[in-house]
């Protein structure tokens, strides 16, 4: 470990071939595709089934259809796979929580929620939802200086699935924000800093460890496939700058008056769940 922690002090990010078994990545693969499965087959694209009853043409294919018919399902289950028990359950893996003490997160605790994508051109509105240029994790973090991301593939990533591309090194440079685009805090790159972008392929049980500082961005995703992963951030309650910064967190947590369903429920269909 020695050797790596060098590395990472250098370099600003780890790769960890075999972290994780492959059965254990695969839960929340499958807990997350079967939150879109289960509106498959309310909306009567397929009648009931499990996931391996269908190929994965025709999984994506449904996927790909209910964006184009109903955007604020596809969103919705979204939403759902972010809250996955086995996904926060993966986040707070007691291999992972090893791995930050390694990496000198004294009192380690969860910056961001996790988040889970699926990423595809075919799946989002905006560029941004898919693609995301050169950014840098603290900006829209602001936790402990030595805050940490980990970046889990949920399926192998090459570079043609769009596997993340990190600049090595750029921790050091500081923060290099100039705006904020969707909550991301966008770097623009020198011509030779675009050509050092690393592609960072990987297998299904490894994961990227990177500092908040790192540059990086979404490689082009040009398959016909969604590229799964899921992403967790770590900030260190022991970090000074965090402490005098009164751990200053800029993220807030509440219901949106707009998403709240009027006139629901009626009475009599909450009876019957206690019927
Ligand atoms: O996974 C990606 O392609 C981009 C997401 C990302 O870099 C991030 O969430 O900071």
């Amino acid at each position: 470990m020695e050797e790596s922690k060098c590395f990472f002090n250098k370099n600003g990010y780890l790769i960890l071939k075999d972290f994780f078994l492959k059965k254990e990545i695969d839960i929340v693969l499958n807990d997350a595709k079967n939150v879109f499965l289960r509106q498959f087959i309310e909306k009567g694209y397929t009648p009931r089934c499990t996931l391996d009853d269908l190929n994965e043409e025709q999984y994506n294919d449904f996927l790909y259809r209910l964006f184009e018919q109903d955007i604020e399902c596809l969103s919705n289950c979204g939403k759902q796979a972010q809250h996955l028990i086995s996904l926060h359950t993966l986040s707070l893996h007691t291999k992972i929580i090893e791995l930050l003490h390694q990496v000198k997160l004294k009192s380690p605790t969860i910056s961001t929620r996790p988040v889970l994508y699926f990423n595809h051109s075919r799946l989002a509105k905006k560029k941004i939802f898919h693609t995301v240029n050169a950014h840098q994790d603290w900006r829209s973090m602001q936790g402990s200086l030595n805050s940490v991301v980990i970046w889990i593939p949920l399926v192998d990533i090459n570079k043609d699935l769009g596997a993340l591309e990190i600049l090595a090194g750029s921790h050091l440079d500081g923060l290099r924000t100039d705006h904020i685009e969707n909550g991301f805090g966008m770097v623009k790159l020198s011509e030779q800093e675009k050509a050092r972008l690393t592609s960072v392929e990987v297998k299904t049980g490894d994961i990227l460890l990177f500092s908040s500082f790192l540059i990086h961005q979404s490689g082009d995703n040009i398959t016909d496939r969604p590229r799964w992963s899921c992403h967790f951030r770590y900030n260190d309650l022991e970090d000074s700058s965090f402490l005098k910064r009164k751990y200053a967190h800029p993220y807030i947590y509440k219901p949106i008056d707009e998403l709240i369903t009027k006139d629901f429920p009626i009475n009599e269909e909450l009876i019957k769940i206690y019927s």
